[in-house]
């Protein structure tokens, strides 16, 4: 955890003044996400978050992370350059060490389970410190899905059973420290790099594989250049939509209520379209050629879970808090 930056407990007035307000009191919401425009996150903000707010705001999505780098979103809305992205655990988690309780292997069970931590008082402390040392409103809570292990090779080079046949496996994972510890706590040898490099990456072999839920192999096309899914489930992935707190206070009070009912909309319609999802491309994944198979999934569960014990992560985790959050589940 070498990376936590903290750099944002003095936001000034400047960054009040820097809400972009546009004419006729109507407020720009630039968002910036590395996700495609058919992401269904993209498309549940687009078709349901934007026409809703469309009185008093004017919602700009940038796809394919076209305008701010992977995992430099939260910094931007911090500095007033960004209004909105859909931010991760981990990206926050390089902020404030306790969120990465939220990107740990195996804890989030769950949509629903999602929903509940989200919505649960167990949040405020993380919700309140985001606002204020980071200026980072969280409105609501995104389904990602599922994050199994792909890989290019075929599952008679390598069947995954357990955590040590990953072993000496170059698996891409996200950037961020919580990213690269989940990798190793799988059993892999985690390489960092952006998500639109992955393709390539690949395509040509300089990684052996990725970790993504079903929806992300499917809309990036990483079953082109992949052979196999070893349905490993080591992360119910999440989002958060996540907005400048400058940008919220300039709000009205009924366009507030009108916006956070809007982020909550979009994120009840894209879970509902990216579990559908996550039900229905296994088939289409078999017809693709992937061998697509259920590892042992206590083996995986147990060995993750255990790489965290002592870690300077669960040391960051309020205490307690897992408790909470695993009573909240089944
Ligand atoms: C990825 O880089 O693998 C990841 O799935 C991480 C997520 O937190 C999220 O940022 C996502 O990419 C992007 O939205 C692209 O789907």
């Amino acid at each position: 955890m070498k990376t936590t930056r903290r750099a944002f407990g003095t936001l000034t007035i400047a960054l009040l003044a820097s809400t972009a307000l546009a004419d006729d009191n109507n407020v720009t919401l630039r968002m910036s996400t590395p996700a495609s425009e058919t992401d269904q996150r993209s498309v549940s903000l687009a078709e349901v978050f934007a026409p809703a707010v469309a009185e008093f705001a004017t919602y700009e999505p940038h796809y394919n992370a076209s305008l701010i780098a992977q995992g430099s979103e939260l910094e931007s809305i911090a500095s007033g350059d960004l209004e909105m992205s859909i931010t991760s655990a981990q990206e926050l988690a390089q902020f404030f060490p306790e969120f990465s309780i939220f990107a740990t292997g195996y804890v989030h069970q769950d949509a629903a389970h999602q929903v509940a931590v989200f919505n649960d008082a167990l949040m405020d402390g993380f919700k309140a410190k985001a606002e204020a040392e980071l200026d980072v409103k969280l409105l609501s809570v995104m389904y990602l899905g599922r994050r199994h292990v792909n890989l290019r090779q075929t599952k008679d080079e390598l069947t995954v059973t357990n955590p040590a046949d990953l072993a000496g496996v170059n698996l891409r994972m996200p950037g961020t420290d919580a990213w690269q510890f989940l990798g190793k706590a799988l059993g892999a040898n985690p390489t960092p790099m952006s998500f639109t490099e992955v393709y390539t990456a690949l395509q040509t072999g300089s990684v052996d594989g990725q970790d993504n839920p079903l929806p992300t192999v499917v809309d990036a096309k990483f079953y082109e250049v992949t052979k196999q899914i070893a349905l490993t489930s080591h992360l119910v992935d999440l989002n958060y939509i996540a907005m400048s707190k400058s940008t919220w206070d300039g709000l009205t009070g009924e366009q507030q209520a009108t916006l956070q009912s809007a982020a909550d909309a979009a994120a009840e319609s894209g879970r509902v379209a990216q579990l559908e999802k996550e039900a229905n491309l296994v088939s289409f994944l078999k017809e693709q050629g992937l061998s697509v198979y259920e590892p042992d999934l206590a083996a995986f569960r147990e060995h993750v879970q255990a790489q965290y014990v002592g870690t300077e992560f669960a040391a960051s985790w309020p205490a307690g808090v897992l408790d909470k959050i695993n009573a909240l589940g089944n």
